[in-house]
């Protein structure tokens, strides 16, 4: 993919043209993923006609004439606050690293697109890659195999069978923000989720081919992004499954979202994605998968990381650190995606369509259920089967609102298990898996 395509297929925003202004690198890392320079003047200095284009959002046919330094004046009056190019409506937590959200509303797809796809970022993009063709990017498979690997995209693509599955996401801190006391860490609110459709070959089918030897006990992933301190000894992010989990064929290393390369804010050229777990086992950039005889110790692995007490405990409990287990499969949980919250619903009795979608880890759905009285009585909605495991479910309801006035809706989804989404947080030291039912307010006119 060559600069220019990129910058044509992304359609560059005046949000864009905004964080160039503000934040150089920033942008930079978000389109090309490349280090910038070091500030504003430097950055248009060193500017080709790729970064222009994208800047400007059309081509510059004079752009070889353009005086290094001098700021296009097209970009003179922008005044707005920060935003990412290539998404939609998004929520910005934080721009070093990258992490935003999607207004639940803004998550009614079955398939989520890729404009609406939250960003999770521990580090800075890799620089190299991207500038790299996808071709030459290979994927090593090492450690406990009887055949270490290493191919290319194109290898993987032969030599396996590639499929396209609807994969959910969820960010191990999804719901943080809700934590009281609160917990360090991004604050998310309902969004770090989503469901996208992602094509790859089957990790297990890869790690076959390897062969897997009896001494394996867990995966450790590693990829080309940088540790924030650009320390290179440093890495971002490097978590793992246990073996039994890495062979489950639900697991894919991808390298098409919704039908397209991988864009780079979302892991170009190759990632895992593991459904149901944590997102942070969905290793982005992914160029290596370690197969280990022991739990993987790296980054984000150890200590408090996507942790929780091996025990129930009270809000504001300090857990000793060897009382934590490490998180693995996710718990039940719902969103409301229609209507959006804090809007006029209808008038008094008319029929009002409710929906949203369900998840459950390595779980399914058994139903989910609305209310609209605060809790009193409950509303079994229709659900629908995911197209393939891994994949939320929709539900959907009519209600009816007696009269005019302020009401909640509240969704409460209960898995194959029969474990019920918690109506309170069940709170941990650093705010995982805030699973508690989602509420919307709506008005009712008379
Ligand atoms: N290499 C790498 N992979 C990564 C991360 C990262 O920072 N670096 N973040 C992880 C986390 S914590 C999450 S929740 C998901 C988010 O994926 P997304 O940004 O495509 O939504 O990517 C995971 N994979
Ligand atoms: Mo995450």
């Amino acid at each position: 993919m060559s600069d220019q395509t990129e910058a044509k297929d992304r359609k560059p925003s005046e949000g864009l043209r905004t964080l160039y202004k503000r934040d150089p690198i920033a942008a930079d890392q978000q389109i090309f993923g490349r280090r910038a320079h070091e500030d504003r003047r430097g950055f248009l200095k060193g500017a080709g006609l790729a970064t222009m284009t994208a800047v400007l959002g059309m081509a510059v046919p004079f752009h070889r004439n353009f005086p290094a330094g001098l700021i296009p004046a097209a970009l003179a009056e922008e005044t707005e606050a920060f935003f990412l190019a290539t998404k939609d409506g998004l929520t910005i937590l934080n721009d070093r690293p990258v992490n935003a959200e999607t207004p639940a509303h803004l998550l009614d797809d079955d398939v989520t697109p890729t404009a609406r796809h939250f960003v999770r970022n521990n580090g800075l993009l890799p620089d190299e890659a991207l500038r790299m063709s996808a071709p030459n990017w290979t994927l090593t498979i090492d450690g406990e195999v009887d055949t270490p690997l290493t191919l290319t995209i194109a290898e993987l693509k032969e030599r396996f069978e590639v499929v396209t599955l609807n994969l959910c996401i969820e960010c191990g801190g999804n719901g943080r923000a809700a934590f009281n006391p609160g917990a360090s860490g991004n604050q998310w609110t309902l969004g770090a989720v989503a469901n996208s459709a992602w094509t790859g070959v089957r990790l297990a089918d890869v790690l076959k081919a390897a062969g897997v030897k009896d001494t394996a006990v867990y995966t450790a992933h590693y990829s080309a992004d940088h540790h924030l301190s650009r320390n290179p000894e440093k890495q971002a992010i490097s978590r793992g499954v246990p073996i039994a989990k890495a062979m489950d064929p639900g697991i894919l290393i991808a390298f098409e979202m919704n039908g397209e390369p991988i864009p780079a804010l979302h892991g170009f050229p190759l990632r895992l994605v593991t459904p149901g777990w944590p997102g942070s086992t969905s290793q982005k950039w992914l160029e290596r998968i370690e197969i280990r005889d022991q739990v993987h110790d790296g980054a984000k692995m150890t200590g408090k990381s996507y942790r929780v007490p091996a025990y129930p405990v009270a809000p504001g409990t300090d857990v000793p650190k060897e009382d934590f287990v490490i998180i693995e499969a996710m718990p039940v949980k719902s969103l409301i995606t229609h209507p959006a919250t804090g809007t006029t619903a209808g008038a008094t009795n008319q029929d009002v369509e409710i929906r949203g979608h369900a998840w459950a880890g390595d779980r399914t759905i058994s139903t989910v259920h609305v209310s609209i009285d605060f809790g009193a009585t409950w509303i079994e909605t229709t659900l629908s089967d995911a197209p393939n495991p891994g994949s939320w479910q929709r539900w959907q309801t009519r209600v009816k609102f007696p009269q005019e006035g302020y009401y909640e809706v509240w969704a409460r989804a209960t898995d194959s298990k029969g474990v019920a989404q918690p109506f309170a947080i069940d709170w941990n030291p650093k705010g995982y898996l805030n699973n508690s039912l989602h509420r919307i307010a709506l008005t009712v006119s008379a």
